[in-house]
């Protein structure tokens, strides 16, 4: 892989690694996601993709849209299975029964694949230190088994399991905060995205590639099908979860946090979720909730990329 300083229309790779004629739902962000993010990693890529909908929509036999390696795993072993791979290449260039190059390893998992049923394959396969690359594509809940709750669906949403009504006002429980967790345990890249911004997103994914050691990218992408939205917006409707500060872009490298891009200026919470039917039995009150959860949580963020800016101009002893 060249590494490239800042991507661009003028140096977008052109190649298709991840072919059209997938099924997908119309407007759906997070097979865009996976398209930008294989052309940044490049054809020397080994993909394990846990069950989900873009395995679901990718591989109908007789056919497939990967033109790069590929292995489904359970819903639950994305990382344990891209582990083996990459000591399994490691040792075959080792007793020089491979020739010696950069292979990218890449776990792909949907939240339900990450923040749930594998997260300790993925937890123990950042404290193992292996070399590779795990990619969250974040839709915010179960969707291909048909919308039912994840633990990073958001407060108050809609879906089958956390139907809102009489005795239930929908999700209870707010989103898990998968990148903090994958940044706790000490790896040296970790990186939130969106594809609304897409030349960040593959610049993330490339960072994550060409680190050595384990990397971590979670990726929100909007689903209009689960999230009750216009397919047409669902570029907008990402821009709106960063603007809104619910879903803010930032890395963590070796530990130290910097905002990537600069938040742009900040919208009501309300402008994102008035977008998306799965929020639309939300009152004032709740809305008012969320907003303050939404600032709480930007403000513990926003120290923390104080705090890394700051140590980084600490005088050298
Ligand atoms: C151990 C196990 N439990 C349950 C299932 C059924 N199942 C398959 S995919 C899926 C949901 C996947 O959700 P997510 O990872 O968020 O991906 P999405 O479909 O939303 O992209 C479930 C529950 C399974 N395949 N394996
Ligand atoms: S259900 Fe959502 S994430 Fe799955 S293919 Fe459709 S739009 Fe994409």
């Amino acid at each position: 892989m060249t590494e490239i300083k800042a991507y661009g229309p003028k140096n977008l790779p052109l190649e298709e690694l991840f072919a059209p004629g997938h099924r997908a739902c119309q407007g759906c962000a997070e097979v865009l996601a996976l398209r930008l993010a294989l052309k940044a990693l490049g054809k020397d890529t080994v993909v394990a993709n846990a069950t989900g909908c873009m395995e679901i929509v990718s591989t109908p036999l007789p056919t497939t849209s990967w033109v790069v390696p590929y292995i489904h795993v359970g819903f639950e072993n994305a990382a344990a299975v891209c582990s083996g791979v990459e000591a399994g290449l490691k040792a075959l260039m080792r007793k020089a029964r491979l020739p010696k190059k950069q292979i990218h390893c890449v776990a792909i998992a949907g939240d339900g694949g990450t923040a749930d049923i594998g997260m300790q394959a993925l937890s123990g396969a950042l404290e193992r230190g292996h070399d590779m690359v795990y990619i969250c594509l974040d839709n915010e809940a179960y969707m291909n088994t048909g919308i039912q709750r994840s633990s990073s669906t958001p407060y108050g949403a809609m879906t089958t399991t956390s139907p809102p009504g009489r005795l239930s006002f929908g999700q209870s429980t707010q989103k898990k905060n998968v990148a903090e967790i994958a940044a706790a345990h000490g790896i040296p890249y970790v990186a939130t995205a969106c594809p609304s911004y897409p030349w960040d997103l593959m610049k993330k994914v490339q960072k994550a590639a060409l680190v050595e050691g384990p990397a971590y990218v979670h990726i929100l992408s909007v689903c209009p099908t689960g999230w009750r939205s216009q397919p047409e917006e669902s570029i907008e409707l990402g821009k709106l979860a960063v603007a809104s500060r619910v879903f803010p872009l930032y890395e963590v490298e070796n530990g130290r946090y910097r905002f990537t891009p600069k938040p742009p200026k900040q919208v009501p919470v309300i402008d994102y979720l008035k977008k998306q039917g799965r929020f639309r039995h939300l009152t004032d009150k709740m809305i008012e909730e969320i907003q303050k959860n939404v600032d709480e949580q930007f403000c513990r963020l926003e120290a923390k990329v104080r705090i890394s800016l700051e140590a980084s101009q600490e005088p050298q002893e």
